[in-house]
């Protein structure tokens, strides 16, 4: 059997019978692969569902919730629901962690995700996505004090991503790589069809939203400085600009032909902290690019040692191609 017809199932099910997977962790991938078939099918179809709209409601980030965004974070409770051994969801859509065990026992996990990133884009019909991180606690935790999910970056055993773009992808990884299956129409199936993602140490290709330019501190303005004055300035090449306003789309893009994406903090973001959240978008994509060969910083430090405070925490985001990432993290200790 070629890679491209190998299903996600099967792929699962190859690491599992090496034992690099646990049989739950298989169960629980495949139901979230599950959750992301359904709402990819709710984002196709929200045009004549009339659920592109908002929800009337407003989430713990203060942002308006689109009905998609509350639609979206039910399938992932519903789904991740259904293994045993999840004891706890994170959802950047609640304000509270979802206690799902009264005592949760080493070798259980924990779920974080951002249900739809992106939603803004839902009403303009360009791509979202939703990401996750699966923790698997090493002792037993106290289910009464929601600082028990605060784990470090660095010990996530699996991370992903769904984007809902021209075709649906699944992109995940458990440690070893990372790989992409694509969602085939009429089988249901996502077949693997990005084997061992690699992203090239350097690149001509940024993302950094530039209106936010007089915000931005001394460090990010020398390098974008650095980058449009092209090949009369002191890089001697032409660089290249993308902005998908979608973090899922742009470190997909990365992920496909390398590049780096920037959301630092600013003036405008500095009194929380940076505008994207540790726990479920910087932390999960932070472990797919460094494992596909990446790196992933606040500026100043590696994303993924970074020990929360908070589970809507947010941080400083710059990641990609590692040796962009090493020259805007010199920037920062110049
Ligand atoms: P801006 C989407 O709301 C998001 O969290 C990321 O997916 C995306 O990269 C960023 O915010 C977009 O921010 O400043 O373009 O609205």
């Amino acid at each position: 059997m070629s890679d491209t017809q190998m299903t996600f199932r099967q792929f699962l099910l190859k690491d599992y019978r090496t034992g690099g997977l646990d049989k739950d962790l298989v169960f629980l991938l495949e139901d979230i692969a599950t959750a992301c078939r359904i709402i990819s099918n709710h984002v196709r179809d929200g045009a004549f569902k009339e659920t592109l709209g908002v929800a009337g409601s407003t989430n713990i980030q203060g942002e308006d919730q689109k009905q998609l965004d509350v639609i979206a974070n039910d399938e992932f409770v519903e789904h991740c629901s259904n293994c045993s051994r999840v004891a706890a969801l994170v959802s950047e859509e609640v304000d509270e962690v979802d206690w799902l065990k009264d005592k949760p026992v080493a070798g259980d996990y924990i779920v974080y995700f951002d249900p739809l990133d992106g939603s803004s884009n839902l009403g303009v019909n360009l791509s979202v996505g939703s990401i996750f991180s699966i923790v698997q606690i090493k002792e037993a935790i106290d289910a009464t004090d929601d600082s028990s999910v605060l784990i470090a970056g660095s010990e996530q055993i699996c991370a992903g991503y769904s984007i809902y773009g021209p075709s649906t992808a699944l992109v995940i990884t458990t440690g070893h790589g990372v790989n992409g299956f694509t969602h085939q129409q009429g089988t249901g199936e996502f077949r693997l069809t990005y084997r061992d993602m690699t992203i090239p140490a350097t690149t001509k290709e940024f993302a950094i939203n530039a209106s936010r330019y007089r915000l931005w501190d001394a460090p990010i303005r020398a390098y974008f400085d650095e980058c449009i004055a092209g090949v009369e300035g002191s890089r001697g090449e032409n660089s290249n600009m993308r902005w998908t306003a979608s973090m899922v789309a742009d470190i997909h893009r990365i992920l496909v032909r390398g590049g780096v994406f920037l959301y630092p903090e600013d003036e405008g973001n500095r009194a929380t902290g940076g505008k994207l959240r540790l726990m479920y978008e910087a932390n999960p994509m932070g472990m797919l690019v460094e494992q596909a060969g990446g790196a992933a910083s606040t500026g100043t430090q590696r994303i993924m040692d970074i020990q929360p405070t908070s589970h809507h925490q947010r941080v400083p985001v710059i990641m990609g191609s590692k040796d962009e990432v090493a020259r805007i993290d010199a920037f920062h200790n110049a």
